[in-house]
């Protein structure tokens, strides 16, 4: 029988995809979000779903969900840090410093949380998986996106040093760097400003959460003896501007 995959960030978008797509491979699942009703709709539809109405960035409340589960589903087998997010894309000199501490405190420290919480129960076991959600934006800069940009490059090393770390233990960690996708990412980057938001997706082609939790199972379904490091990956639409030039 298979374990339990903790998933952070299930009431939405990258997350809510790899929970359905993981539940349906088989896993239990523990679905971590702010949102009740959301957490508790998806917990219906798809049974064996333990969930945890927890804000990633509260250090304590993210160990005692960990503590707290129920026998059933400590048997955590594979940990998706996906909860994150943006706020903003003003440049360095107007953009909020309340927004820079959100992002720091729920995509860095949270990753870190959970995976601290987490990695006894693999450790315990002698396996596990780590898929940690990165971006594009972690590895290549643009314009605004000056500290999720750097949140994101965190999560990659994070995942990086982390394979030292847990040298003989057979678990594994991969960094999974999306560029753009449609999910609630730009409602939330803007505000709620749903123009603006829509804006990012017209007239283009993206990847889809279920492009990303497609990639989630391959990795997942690979041999345990087979470590993937990271996978970036864009829409074929998407590449680059090219460099900007000041001139006279
Ligand atoms: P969504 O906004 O659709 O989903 C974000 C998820 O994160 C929600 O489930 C939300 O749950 C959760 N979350 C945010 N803050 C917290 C918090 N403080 N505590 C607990 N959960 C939280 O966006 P995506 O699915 O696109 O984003 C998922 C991840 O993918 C993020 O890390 C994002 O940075 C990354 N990413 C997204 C890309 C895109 O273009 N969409 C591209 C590259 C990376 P709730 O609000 O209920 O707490
Ligand atoms: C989300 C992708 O390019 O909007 O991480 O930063 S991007």
């Amino acid at each position: 029988m298979k374990g339990s995959a903790f998933i952070t960030g299930a009431t939405s978008g990258f997350g809510l995809a790899i929970a359905k797509r993981l539940r349906s491979e088989g896993y239990k699942i523990i679905a971590l979000g702010r949102r009740k009703d959301r957490l508790e709709k998806l917990a219906n539809e798809l049974g064996q779903t333990q969930i945890a109405v927890c804000d990633i960035r509260d250090k304590q409340a993210v160990f005692d969900v960990v503590k707290n589960l129920p026998k059933d589903f400590k048997d955590i087998e594979i940990l998706i840090n996906n909860a994150g997010l943006a706020l903003g894309i003003e440049g360095i000199i107007d953009a909020s410093l309340d927004d820079f501490e959100t992002m720091i405190d729920t995509n860095v420290k949270g990753v870190v949380y959970a995976t601290k919480a987490i990695l006894p129960i693999m450790k315990e076991r002698k396996s596990g998986y780590i898929i940690n959600i990165g971006s594009v934006a972690g590895v290549w800069p643009y314009p605004g996106g000056n500290v999720y940009g750097a949140t994101k490059a965190f999560v990659h090393q994070f995942g990086l040093n982390l394979r030292n770390d847990l040298k003989g233990l057979d678990i594994r960690v991969t960094n999974i760097a999306p560029g753009i996708a449609k999910t609630e990412f730009s409602e939330v980057r803007f505000k709620g400003d749903t123009a603006k938001a829509d804006a990012v997706y017209e007239g283009t082609k993206y990847v889809s959460a279920q492009d990303i939790a497609t990639i989630v199972s391959n990795c997942v379904n690979l041999p345990k003896s087979v470590n993937i490091n990271t996978i970036e990956v864009m829409a074929t639409t998407q590449s680059w501007a090219g460099f900007y030039f000041e001139r006279d």
